[in-house]
């Protein structure tokens, strides 16, 4: 896989150099205006799914930033399909909507149809997860986090979280949706942490949970059932955090006390689990994305979208446990 840092590099120099083609067409020949002056954009979208909290909250972003925006948005839930997606793609085209935009499921099998968009002359922006591809043209941007640097973050809250401990670190990861660029990240970034800094961290057991709670669930029963010795759990999501948390009671053992689990989202449920003790920190991913998606479109379709930076980057925050009550009654998902 191309190293997303690396292709990021490249295809900045490409945009550097105005190598960037078709595909972010800019024509300022279009009417940009959206609300009162002039013909309203259509936008495209393309969702993952609804496997999450992470996904209702994002979905809601994209919403209500849509028509704050006055923008005409055109959705489809592909239940984590890829073929669902590139068939959405595809009917987003034959419509010849303004932009498209997705959060692909996966990072491969994307540039066939991505090719039919740039022929099209239609600009696509990505939102959330990111793509494999050797064509920087096939889209003009990504709006969402830096999911490496999110296992590194999720890795440096475990090392507050074992303060003091004494004794193996067994660790069991539940990892998100197979091919997808968070699971692939979020496990490369906690990984750099490991090695780098932790000879006697061990990862006993690792598998796909596939971002929901009942694949969290299932995989941890089995985990427990193999690995007796787990004292840690990373999760790559919430949901699979709260899934796992039920199958860890069944064992008879205390999730955050006899098993430390540490995740990533920031989702409300994720911060009432804290509150409990039962997670004992989230790196947060922030999934209002909605906002600056519609900005760039807008940007896009002025035939600006050369202006945009490659990447978009969200912010986002860590948390402990012992913050979890006061921040909830202000978080926004
Ligand atoms: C991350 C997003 C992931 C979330 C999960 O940006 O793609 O997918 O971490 C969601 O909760 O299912």
């Amino acid at each position: 896989m191309i190293d997303r840092r690396g292709f990021l590099t490249i295809a900045a120099a490409t945009v550097a150099a105005g190598g960037l083609a078709a595909c972010a067409k800019d024509n300022p020949a279009k009417n940009t205006g959206s609300k009162g002056g002039g013909k309203q954009i259509t936008l495209g979208f393309s969702q993952v799914g609804s496997e999450s909290g992470w996904r209702a909250a994002n979905t809601q972003s994209v919403k209500e930033a849509a028509a704050a925006a006055g923008i005409n948005l055109k959705f489809s839930d592909a239940q984590q399909k890829q073929e669902n997606q590139i068939s959405a793609i595809r009917s987003y085209i034959a419509q010849k909507v303004d932009v498209i935009s997705f959060s692909p499921v996966v990072v491969t099998g994307w540039d066939t149809v991505l090719k039919e968009a740039k022929a099209a002359g239609i600009p696509v922006i990505l939102t959330d997860r990111s793509v494999d591809t050797s064509d920087p043209s096939l889209y003009v941007t990504l709006v969402g986090s830096d999911f490496e640097v999110e296992g590194e973050r999720a890795a440096h809250l475990l090392e507050k979280v074992l303060a003091g401990h004494t004794g193996p670190v067994k660790i069991a990861q539940l990892e998100g949706t197979t091919g997808a660029a968070p699971a692939i990240e979020r496990a490369k970034g906690f990984a750099k942490v490991m090695h780098a800094s932790h000879p006697d961290w061990k990862i006993v057991a690792s598998q796909s949970g596939d971002f929901t709670r009942a694949g969290g669930k299932q995989v941890m029963a089995a985990f427990l059932q193999a690995h007796s010795d787990i004292n840690v759990l990373f999760a790559h999501n919430d949901d699979m955090a709260i899934g796992a948390i039920q199958s860890i009671q069944a064992a008879g053992k205390t999730p955050g006390t006899d098993i430390k689990i540490v995740s990533i989202d920031g989702v409300h449920d994720g911060f009432v689990a804290m509150s409990k003790g039962q997670i004992n920190a989230i790196a947060e991913c922030n999934p209002l994305l909605g906002p600056q998606l519609m900005d760039a479109v807008k940007t896009v379709h002025a035939g600006k979208g050369s202006t945009l930076p490659r990447w978009i980057k969200t912010k986002e925050s860590d948390y402990t446990a012992d913050q979890a009550a006061a921040a909830l009654p202000n978080r926004k998902y």
